[in-house]
């Protein structure tokens, strides 16, 4: 098959996601089209059936708000067009699957397209149901082909919201089995935990719904009874926030912002306990990267992290904001290394039993050629 993927290409679940689902389409033999503003940023590795289209906003003076949409839709369909693709499928609705509709209506005398799209999370739970964008989220659910979503959360929420006119079918996100995902980084255990201090991981784009500040909370709690370190990985609005909070409880010594980064796994695979306080997650893909690499995930129970995160498995969940709970669980843990031990070989196998790539391609794929086939 040829398929179109268009996501969002910075550092967020459904650009990996998408960058992810080409990439083993392309192993698999089919041949892959990404579309974005930017390259994907887990784009890296050369592949000769992966091709790369850079979308491009012309800059003019009456533009306030560029309309990338439209340039979305024009690649979308020269792109389709021109190189006979089957289907495109769009990362989160807002815009991808209202371009991937344009397009379709643009080249409809030339070739036949067929949409599906995926939604992620906030482009039902945040975005697309602000007035602003709720008739044109529930035309683009319509309009396309087929529609999955990461869970049943996710499905249930989009049918209460937007009464859509086909079925939504769960595919769940996924992830890879390597090697890599159990290497340790020695250098920077050495340096911020050199005497075996536990270390708690977060990793998000630190926007409100990911509650930062309760990660500091939690890892303030944990001090009164033992040493431990913090990494929080990423960047976002939340940070400055967390930062302060950090030195007004005097344990910014204990808590290394790290930024932005690009081999999360070697830094997810150095905790011992992944801590995501959400006040929403649709899926939870970072919690899922953190349990293939042996660290149990300690989460909130919003949205879909309850499908993700089975208790005393793959790790707890805990009411939204009660940091005390998290903090009593994670201190729990850390006092019997036997059962973090057990805890992290546990979540690692459930990560792979339920959540593996060859689980979960597969599914997309029967899923295009039903809608090739009709
Ligand atoms: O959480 C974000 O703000 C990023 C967002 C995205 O689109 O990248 O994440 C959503 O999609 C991820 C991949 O499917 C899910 O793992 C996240 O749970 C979901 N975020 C929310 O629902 C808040």
């Amino acid at each position: 098959m040829k398929i179109g993927i268009s996501c969002y290409p910075t550092y967020g679940g459904s650009g990996v996601v998408a960058t992810e689902l080409g990439k083993n389409l392309a192993r698999l033999g089919h041949e892959v089209h990404f579309m974005a503003y930017a390259l994907p940023y887990r784009l890296k590795d050369f592949s000769d059936r992966i091709f790369y289209h850079e979308v491009k906003v012309i800059n003019y003076p009456l533009f306030d708000y560029p309309p990338y949409s439209l340039a979305l839709a024009t690649k979308m369909a020269e792109i389709a067009r021109y190189q006979q693709l089957d289907i495109v499928h769009a990362h989160y609705a807002i815009p991808h699957a209202i371009s991937a509709y344009l397009a379709r209506e643009m080249i409809k005398a030339y070739h036949p397209l067929k949409i599906v799209t995926t939604l992620h999370g906030t482009d039902i739970t945040l975005v697309g149901r602000d007035p602003s964008f709720l008739d044109v989220t529930k035309f683009s659910i319509d309009q396309s082909d087929a529609v999955t979503a990461v869970s049943r959360y996710l499905r249930d929420r989009t049918i209460e919201t937007f009464h859509p006119n086909r079925p939504i079918e769960v595919i769940y996100n996924f992830i890879e089995d390597h090697p890599d995902h159990l290497r340790k980084c020695e250098k920077l255990l050495q340096r911020i935990a050199p005497h075996g201090e536990k270390v708690i991981a977060h990793l998000s784009n630190f926007r409100p719904v990911k509650r930062v500040v309760d990660v500091i909370e939690v890892a303030y709690r944990v001090k009164q009874q033992m040493p431990v370190k913090v990494l929080m990985i990423g960047d976002g609005p939340e940070r400055s926030r967390a930062e302060s909070r950090a030195r007004e409880l005097g344990i910014a010594q204990d808590v290394y912002f790290l930024g932005k980064q690009d081999d999360v796994y070697l830094l997810l695979s150095s905790a011992d306990i992944f801590l995501m306080p959400s006040e929403l997650e649709s899926f939870g893909l970072a919690a899922l990267e953190a349990m293939v690499c042996g660290v149990p995930a300690i989460t909130s129970n919003a949205g879909g992290l309850p499908e993700l995160v089975k208790e005393g498995i793959s790790g707890y969940t805990v009411p939204v904001g009660d940091v005390e709970r998290m903090s009593e669980i994670i201190l729990a843990l850390f006092q019997d290394p036997a059962r973090l031990e057990r805890l992290s070989q546990s979540a690692r196998q459930y990560a792979l039993d339920n959540f593996h790539v060859d689980k979960i391609i597969p599914q997309y794929i029967q899923l295009y050629e039903n809608v090739l086939s009709r």
